[in-house]
């Protein structure tokens, strides 16, 4: 659940506003995989559109209560990566990054997991409180694709809802997994993908360095050591500026004298 300073920035940098005790739920994924409809069904009418500050990109945020708790749940843009290319991936990935959602749903669409599963791999590097939600079941069916559930879960080491969204089928199961997600009771262990052993060797050069930096508190730091090595420096830009501005920060002094 954002505390004050974090719901100010939720506001500013996204106009997101969360009220008190109100977890907030990213609706990522693909485009075309039933976001929207997952969207709207658990919402109904308690929702907000606009636009994202200073893009032109739709902005969708609304509300639902399950088991007592309230949920704000944010409709992001379809994206095929984290490594954008689009205006549509550039907010979903800053949203993801650094509106830092308290649970990330991942929508994946049945009849094409190989591809989706890309995403799922990337969204697990920047946070673990996933869940995975594998939608258009209906369509599969059609084409007899069966897929293993629970080995599923087992190899990504998160949990993982079947639903068929547009007949409001698995969205009670979804809703439990967000909450027990949100709420603790469900740890994600998700599984990291292992690079190439020159990449692992960098990765490991620059852990110690970016965790006397005290960035773990905010990112995961295997994630900025990864981002380092891709040298995006519009995100690498965003990432300082982040851990700058943020009120009592020490980033800076930290930063005096360690080189990367
Ligand atoms: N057959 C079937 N169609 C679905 C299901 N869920 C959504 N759809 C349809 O899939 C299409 C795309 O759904 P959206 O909810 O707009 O998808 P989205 O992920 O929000 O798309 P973008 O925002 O463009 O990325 C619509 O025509 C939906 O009616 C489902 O479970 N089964
Ligand atoms: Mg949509």
């Amino acid at each position: 659940m954002p505390d004050a300073q974090h719901s100010k920035l939720l506001g500013d940098l996204f106009a997101i506003y969360p009220k008190s005790e109100e977890f907030v739920i990213a609706l990522a994924g693909n485009p075309n995989v039933g976001k929207s409809t997952i969207f709207n069904s658990l919402t109904g009418l308690k929702q907000h559109t606009g636009n994202w500050p200073g893009k032109t990109v739709d902005n969708a945020q609304g509300r639902f209560v399950f088991k007592n708790e309230n949920f704000l749940l944010v409709d992001l843009p379809g994206t095929y990566s984290i490594l954008t290319h689009s205006m549509e991936e550039e907010v979903a990935r800053d949203f993801l990054c650094f509106g830092r959602p308290d649970v990330t749903i991942i929508v994946l669409d049945a009849t094409c997991l190989e591809r989706n599963l890309n995403l799922v791999l990337q969204v697990m590097e920047i946070t673990p409180n996933v869940v995975v939600c594998i939608n258009l079941m209906d369509e599969a069916r059609k084409k007899n694709i069966r897929i293993n559930f629970s080995s599923l879960e087992k190899d990504l080491g998160v949990s993982v809802v079947p639903t068929t969204a547009r007949q409001g089928i698995g969205l009670v199961l979804l809703k439990e997994n967000i909450f027990q997600v949100a709420k603790g009771l469900t740890t994600p262990a998700p599984v990291k993908v292992n690079y190439s052993k020159e990449i692992e060797e960098a990765v490991n050069h620059l852990l110690p360095k970016i965790e006397q930096l005290g960035i773990g508190r905010v990112f995961d730091p295997r994630w900025v050591a990864l981002r380092l090595l891709d040298g995006d420096n519009r995100l690498l830009e965003k990432i300082a500026f982040y851990l700058t501005s943020s009120p009592g920060s020490d980033f800076l002094a930290k930063a005096e004298g360690i080189a990367l």
